[in-house]
């Protein structure tokens, strides 16, 4: 198992972010330290699935990788082309706070030349329909991470759509697949953050 893994599978905390910076310093690629934090989480997410681990050591490790992805970030942005071409929506759906997945897909877009208004997490219908009234976005990307997400989502989508949007909406997060993108009635799904990035460069042509 990678160091990096193993530090923040056993909660090492200052050890991760110190293992994440030094993996940074020595070359590796910054894409490469958040894929190692996804397996990491994926552990611990199988751990408190199984009963081994609780909500408190949930939210030490998205402290840890809160911390990790300050560390890398100004890697990411430092390897990006700053020109801003295009506009994406984003947020976690109503009744999910999971925000590290949205918060890394809403950077990657941003080092990749869109300009992107985060709503956050929670958010509800009528907050998406006001944000696509006022920021005429290309594209709205909604986050969740739980199973009760998905009707958020449909409903998230049909609200834009009665409201007269008529960009892409993409979805992605834990739970998400090709199944409920069909479900919910969006565009695109993405399972990842450079998936996401795929997606609106696709239909934005940036
Ligand atoms: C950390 C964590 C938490 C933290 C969240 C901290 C935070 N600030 O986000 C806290 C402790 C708050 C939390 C709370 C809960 N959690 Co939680 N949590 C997790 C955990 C361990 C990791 C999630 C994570 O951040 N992963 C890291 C990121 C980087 O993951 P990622 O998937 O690779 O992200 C990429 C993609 O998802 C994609 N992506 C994300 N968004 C989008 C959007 C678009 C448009 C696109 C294209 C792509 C995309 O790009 C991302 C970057 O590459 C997961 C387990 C897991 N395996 O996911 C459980 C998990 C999601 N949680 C779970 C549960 C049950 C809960 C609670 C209900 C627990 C409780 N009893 O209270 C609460 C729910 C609270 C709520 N209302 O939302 C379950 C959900 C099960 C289900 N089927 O619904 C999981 C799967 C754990 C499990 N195995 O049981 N949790």
């Amino acid at each position: 198992m990678n160091p990096l893994v193993e530090a923040i599978t056993e909660m090492r905390e200052d050890d991760a972010v110190r293992l994440a910076q030094e993996q940074l310093k020595s070359g590796t690629p910054p894409v490469e330290i958040l894929d190692h934090c996804r397996e990491a989480m994926s552990v611990i997410g199988q751990r408190f699935e199984a009963g081994d681990c609780f909500v408190p050591e949930l939210i030490l490790a998205g402290e840890i990788l809160r911390q990790i992805s300050d560390v890398v970030k100004p890697k990411l942005t430092q390897a990006a082309d700053v020109k801003k071409n295009g506009r994406v929506v984003m947020g976690t759906v109503e009744g999910d706070i999971h925000d590290i997945g949205k918060d890394i897909v809403t950077f990657m877009l941003d080092v990749n030349g869109f300009e992107v208004k985060d709503l956050g997490v929670d958010v509800p219908a009528a907050k998406f329909v006001e944000a696509v009234k006022e920021f005429k976005p290309q594209v709205v990307g909604l986050s969740g991470f739980l199973t009760l997400a998905y009707d958020p989502m449909k409903n998230t989508i049909k609200a834009m759509r009665d409201a007269g949007f008529t960009g892409k909406v993409m979805i992605g997060g834990g739970q998400i697949d090709e199944q409920i993108r069909q479900y919910a009635g969006a565009d695109g799904y993405g399972k990842d953050a450079m998936a996401a990035v795929a997606l609106a460069k696709g239909w934005i042509g940036a």
